[in-house]
C-alpha cells in the first residue's frame, strides 16, 4: 500500500490518514508532497478533475484500488483489519466515537481557518466568538468521552482509537496557539502528543524545510511586534 500525504507540518488531513494506517498495522509506503510546490500544482493541473481525489491529500493506493479522503481511508483500513482496532466495542461508546469523528470531519471551520495546523509554530491569534464556540464544543466532547468511556487508558475512549486519530490535529493546534484548557484536557493532549506515532510525525514535520505562508498565522510567541 502507498499513502500520499502533504507536508507533515501543515497537512492535518494527512496526519489523520497516516495515523489510521499506523493503527491498522498494515505495511505501507509513504510519499510526501509539498502541497504548495510547483510540482504538486502542475501535477494537480495534469490530473485535473478526472482524478478522484480532486488533487487533495491524503490518498491511499492499494494495488489498483484508490481511496481518498481521510475518513474513507480509516474505514478502508478498518474493513481490512477489523473494526475493533479503530472503534470502541460497546454500542454507546462506539456511537459517540463515530459521531465525534463525523463532527470533526464536517465541522469546526472557524477554528480550522483561524488556527491552521502548524506543528512547528508557536503563535498567538485573536479568537473570535465562533472560534471560541468551536473550542468550547470540542472540550465538552472530550470531557464527556473521557468521563463516560475513558477509564481504560489516557485517550478519549481509553485506548487509542479513531476518535484520537481525528482529534490529534486539534491537539497540535491547541499547543501551537497556546489555547488554555482545563487539567483533564491537558493530560489528554499530553497523552496524544507523547504517543510514539505522533512523535514520529512531529519529528518529521520539524525536519521539513518547506514553509507555506498562508498557514503561518498569528504573532510568533517571543517575537517583538
Ligand atoms: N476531506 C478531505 C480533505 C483533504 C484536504 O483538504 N487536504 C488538503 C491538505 S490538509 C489538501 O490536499 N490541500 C492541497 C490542495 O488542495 O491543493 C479529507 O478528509 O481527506
Amino acid at each position: 500500500m502507498k499513502l500520499i500525504i502533504g507536508n507533515k507540518n501543515y497537512s492535518s488531513w494527512s496526519l489523520r490518514g497516516w495515523l489510521a494506517l499506523k493503527q491498522s498495522g498494515l505495511h505501507f509506503e509513504e510519499l510526501t508532497v509539498h502541497i504548495d510546490g510547483d510540482d504538486w500544482q502542475a501535477k494537480k493541473q495534469e490530473l485535473g478533475d478526472f482524478h478522484p481525489s480532486a488533487g487533495k491529500v491524503p490518498v491511499l493506493w492499494d494495488g489498483e484500488t484508490v481511496v481518498w479522503d481521510s475518513l474513507a481511508i480509516l474505514e478502508y483500513c478498518a474493513d481490512r483489519v477489523g473494526r475493533d482496532r479503530f472503534w470502541p466495542k460497546p454500542d454507546d461508546a462506539r456511537g459517540m466515537a463515530r459521531a465525534m469523528v463525523a463532527e470533526m470531519h464536517s465541522s469546526y471551520l472557524p477554528l480550522r481557518r483561524a488556527c491552521p495546523m502548524n506543528i512547528r509554530g508557536r503563535a498567538n491569534v485573536k479568537l473570535d466568538d465562533a472560534v471560541k464556540a468551536d473550542i468550547v464544543r470540542i472540550l465538552g466532547l472530550w470531557a464527556e468521552a473521557r468521563a463516560r468511556f475513558g477509564k481504560g487508558g489516557p485517550f478519549l475512549f481509553g485506548t487509542f482509537s479513531a476518535a484520537d486519530i481525528f482529534y490529534a490535529p486539534i491537539v497540535s493546534r491547541f499547543l501551537s496557539y497556546g489555547i488554555g484548557v482545563p487539567g483533564f484536557a491537558e493530560a489528554y493532549m499530553q497523552a496524544v502528543w507523547e504517543h510514539d506515532w505522533m512523535q514520529q510525525w512531529v519529528e518529521a514535520a520539524s525536519a521539513e524545510e518547506w514553509t507555506i505562508s498562508q498557514f503561518e498565522v498569528g504573532k510568533e510567541v517571543g517575537k517583538k511586534a
